[in-house]
């Protein structure tokens, strides 16, 4: 049950009731696609950086080790020692970013494994199943993401089929949590918005599926290539076609500023690498601007990577040390940047709480926009 608390304009300040405890919104959740954060952070890690979340992809724990596997082992929870919401992706983003040849039919997609090669096929149905056998608080549709320079013809169809298989999941969903071996029977189910940079084929889509009374709603297909303007401009035309007293989700979105603009829109759920990605690679946010912790300005610079941060990095260690992790490619550098970064951004989703608890989101925006861009110190 999703309760919206308050709006600072279109700001959304919510909380979602879940079996798996309640979630503060807005919120980043910390991606972990195969049951783990890249980068060594450990489940135990996560209480520290304030992470309500995690994310993990149908498509990466079907492959392997197999949601047979992890159903027989208790679910993703049990096995993964995480006792807050998860959220599963349906795997047709992955499929259709990763696995290799792949077919689209109406039944669902036929692809090969990007490990092994071998064949597989997931529709709205097996994805549903895999899901529930994962036992995630958070389903997420079976949906096509076609490629940002698809054309409308592509896109109508793309969408309409997209459409019918959401239908698909609500029926298959149902069905699931009221079977007796069914690990996690409220297991909730988001629909996804599509329709690349065509406004009116956004906006016809939101309003077929916000009569479906799902548990939220995602809007897929964006940070996939086009300019932030355009998807600004998406997010100004389809939000408002979707219910604000649900959930309203950015897939895979995106850097600090990104997220703040959103948030501005109306949207308060979000995920992306950038955090722990950027982390693996050295490179650090702070409320001056990125640091590339491989610098040589560093060599010597005994400060932590901000000062004031109460993050586990942060707390015991200095940039030159890290720094010099990194370089000897020792594992402990790419997982103090990773939990710095996280921390930051789950930090940052805190202060977008507050600003809008109390009335002042712009203001607060327009400050932090220009501290994560600003320069270095
Ligand atoms: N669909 C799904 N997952 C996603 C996306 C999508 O369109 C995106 C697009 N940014 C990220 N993850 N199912
Ligand atoms: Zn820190």
């Amino acid at each position: 049950m999703y309760e919206l608390i308050k709006k600072d304009g279109l700001a959304k300040r919510g909380r979602l009731h879940t079996v798996h405890g309640v979630i503060e919104t807005p919120v980043f959740m910390n991606v972990g696609t195969a049951a783990a954060i890249k980068g060594a952070v450990a489940t135990s890690d996560l209480q520290e950086i304030k992470t309500q979340v995690e994310l993990s992809n149908t498509y990466h724990l079907h492959v392997r080790p197999g949601d047979e596997v992890v159903k027989k082992l208790g679910g993703l929870h049990k096995f993964m020692n995480w006792d807050k919401p998860i959220l599963t992706d349906s795997g047709g983003f992955q499929v259709f970013s990763l696995a290799g040849l792949r077919r689209i039919k109406e039944e669902g997609v036929y692809f090969n494994s990007h490990i092994d090669g071998r064949k597989i096929f997931m529709g709205p149905e097996e994805s549903m199943q895999i899901q529930s056998n994962l036992a995630s608080t958070i389903a997420m549709a079976f949906d096509e993401c076609p490629s940002s320079v698809a054309d409308r013809d592509y896109m109508e169809k793309s969408v309409a089929r997209t459409t019918r298989w959401l239908v698909r999941c609500k029926k298959e969903m149902e069905r699931l949590n009221t079977l007796p071996d069914t690990i996690n029977k409220h297991q909730m189910l988001f629909g996804i918005n599509q329709g690349g940079v065509y406004e009116d084929i956004r906006i016809k889509h939101a309003d077929e599926i916000s009569k479906l009374d799902l548990d939220g709603y995602a809007v897929g297909g964006l940070a996939v290539g086009e300019s932030h303007e355009e998807m600004y401009r998406i997010l100004d035309a389809v939000v408002p076609h979707l219910p604000d007293n649900k959930p309203t989700y950015l897939m895979g979105v995106g850097t600090p500023a990104n997220i703040l603009e959103a948030v501005d829109r109306g949207v308060d759920f979000f995920d992306c690498v950038y955090p722990s990605r950027n982390g693996r690679h050295g490179h650090v946010y702070t409320n001056h601007g990125k640091l590339n912790l491989f610098n040589a300005r560093f060599e010597l610079d005994a400060r932590p990577i901000e000062e004031g941060c109460q993050c586990p990095a942060c707390r015991n260690y200095s940039r030159a040390y890290i720094r010099h992790l990194l370089k000897a490619k020792e594992m402990l550098g790419m997982r103090l940047c990773v939990l710095h970064n996280l921390y930051f951004y789950n930090t940052m989703m805190e202060e977008i709480r507050d600003a809008i608890d109390h009335d002042c989101y712009k203001e607060y925006k327009t400050q932090k926009i220009a501290a994560v861009t600003g320069k270095n110190e």
